[in-house]
């Protein structure tokens, strides 16, 4: 019998006694109760008639009971769909139809709001709120904390992360137990992660960041987990000197540079800052080895391939570069037409192929084989150039992508909505850089002729269809949008004619 993440992760916790969780009020988990508690999970699972290959969703506050059901679709078989607290009811239920899970798990806040979406796609309903509590631990508390693991191999897929796409459609990424154990393992040898290290966790566990990379790591090297509810920055302060690695987005270092108590004496237990899924500016990269004597290690990945480069371990963490590929993966830079691989030195369309790289989009064989090339190699959207030394620099997007605080944001989503409005002709959303966020959403609006505006109409109903980081932090209303001799809208013309405006917070300029 095997099932690989399970054995690797799970399987050695049943008779661990040792601390996997630090909990911000003092408490403890340890590796045995967590194992329990995942069994306590499928069994659930299991009575609800989830079987091997079925999808559990989930939209769930951060919590160790919500990353016990993580586990127990590991230890079941059952394919783990997390998602994102920000979408919307409507959001939600376009993952409900495509996914079509068994089960769906939510906030008991969220309930009433959920339940149409939730009937439509005729998936159950169990709930979990942030302490823990719901109908899905009730119902646990009343399981054995013995599960039979279900047998995988390692093409199976484990999870399924949705990511947003140019054309305004989510995308699942099937992820397998081999793409998930084979980078957790290069993660752990290359980033030097034992059985001596406390995690300061501050992601969100809904995203390749927060759940593989952090997660998945510790679980393997039996580290232990100093479990935040998300990025506020008093915790973190406060949980610094206790941590020895720390994983972010740029806006988490940022955030730590922004506030003076940030020196290098709270941070003089921490052997490791490890920064992605946005660019880490070079100044800030800087400036944090100016104020904390540390080098932050940077690292490339994906939802479609999690880690794919990273900066070097003992060698020279460069800044604005994202280090070189991840043992077991191969990276060239192409013209991204043909698959020949550029000289080093020019720029183009960066192609990874490895273990890590996913087993195609759910449900849409036509867009899985527009990214991933017959010789497996996937082409990431990302433009990026190899300098002398063999350091990958990413310096741009083929995909009209923002990065906002670490989310990904499709502009044409948000122009889908937006244009739907009777009073717009046509939109453009575009990101410009944000002294928070990295980059922020803002759109440009023509109004059609003999029409009144109705920006404020607009901002309710966009809160009602799009997750709160897509919707734009500004919207100007222009008499044209800005056009090519072929018809297409510059947005590098909007980006650079608005881009002082989140320059700086507001009573910090000057
Ligand atoms: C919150 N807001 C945002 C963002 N987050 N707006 C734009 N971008 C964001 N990222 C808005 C809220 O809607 C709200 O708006 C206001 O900001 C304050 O919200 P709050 O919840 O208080 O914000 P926060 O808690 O301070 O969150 C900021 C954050 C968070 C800590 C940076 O966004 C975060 O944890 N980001 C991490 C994302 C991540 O894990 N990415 C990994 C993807 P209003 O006031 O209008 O309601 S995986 C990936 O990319 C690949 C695999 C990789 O390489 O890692
Ligand atoms: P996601 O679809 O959320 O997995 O985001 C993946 C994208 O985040 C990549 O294709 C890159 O554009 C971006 N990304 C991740 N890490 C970095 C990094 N260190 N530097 C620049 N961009 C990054």
């Amino acid at each position: 019998m095997t099932n690989p993440l399970y054995d690797a992760l799970l399987a050695p916790a049943a008779d661990d006694d040792g601390v996997f969780m630090r909990l911000p009020d003092g408490s403890q988990i340890s590796y045995r109760q967590f194992h329990d508690d995942v069994a306590r999970a499928a069994n659930v699972m299991s009575e609800a008639g989830l079987a091997p290959g079925d999808r559990l969703a989930m939209q769930v506050e951060k919590s160790p009971a919500a990353l016990t059901i993580y586990g127990a679709c590991l230890m079941s078989g059952v394919i783990f769909l997390p998602l994102n607290m920000a979408y919307t009811a409507q959001e939600i239920g376009y993952f409900l139809a495509d996914a079509t899970p068994g089960l769906f798990v939510c906030d008991p806040h969220m309930l009433d709001e959920l339940q149409p979406v939730t009937a439509t796609a005729k998936a159950s309903c169990l709930t979990l709120d942030a302490q823990g509590h719901g109908t899905f631990r009730d119902r646990a508390d009343a399981m054995k904390p013995h599960f039979q693991p279900a047998e995988r191999t390692g093409g199976d897929v484990a999870a399924l992360l949705y990511t947003s796409g140019t054309t305004g459609r989510s995308k699942g990424a099937m992820l397998t137990h081999d793409n998930l154990l084979s980078n957790a393992r290069v993660l752990c040898d290359l980033w030097r992660i034992t059985e001596d290290d406390t995690l300061l966790h501050a992601l969100p566990i809904f995203h390749a960041h927060g759940l593989f990379v952090a997660i998945n790591t510790t679980l393997l090297a039996k580290a232990k987990l100093l479990f935040l509810p998300g990025f506020a920055i008093d915790p973190v302060i406060a949980a610094l000197p206790k941590a020895t690695t720390m994983m972010g987005v740029p806006t988490f270092y940022t955030r730590l540079l922004d506030d003076p108590r940030f020196n290098s004496d709270l941070v003089s237990n921490i052997r490791l800052f490890v920064s992605g899924s946005a660019p880490l500016l070079a100044e800030t990269h800087e400036a944090f080895e100016a104020r904390t004597g540390h080098r932050i290690l940077e690292r490339y990945g994906m939802t479609e391939t999690s880690m794919n480069t990273s900066n070097p371990y003992d060698g020279e963490r460069r800044a604005g570069t994202v280090g070189f590929p991840l043992p077991g993966v191969d990276l060239r830079i192409t013209d991204g037409e043909g698959s020949a691989a550029l000289p080093d030195g020019d720029i183009g369309m960066v192609e990874v192929r490895g273990p890590n790289v996913f087993k195609g989009y759910w449900n849409m064989p036509e867009k899985t084989s527009e990214d991933l090339r017959r010789d497996g190699f996937l082409i990431t959207g990302d433009l990026g150039r190899i300098d002398e030394n063999g350091y990958l620099h990413i310096v741009g997007r083929n995909k009209d992508l923002v990065i906002s605080g670490g989310y990904n944001v499709y502009p044409k989503e948000v122009e889908l909505v937006i244009d739907e409005e009777l009073w717009v002709k046509e939109s453009a959303v575009f990101g410009v850089p944000h002294h928070d966020f990295g980059e922020a959403v803002v759109a440009v609006t023509v109004t059609e002729a003999g029409r009144a505006s109705d920006t404020d109409g607009l901002g309710r109903r966009m809160k009602a269809r799009l997750a709160s980081y897509k919707r734009p932090k500004a919207i100007f209303e222009v008499a044209e949008l800005p056009r090519n001799a072929m018809g297409k809208v510059q947005k590098n013309i909007l980006r650079d004619g608005y881009a002082g405006l989140f320059d700086k917070p507001v009573g910090k300029m000057g």
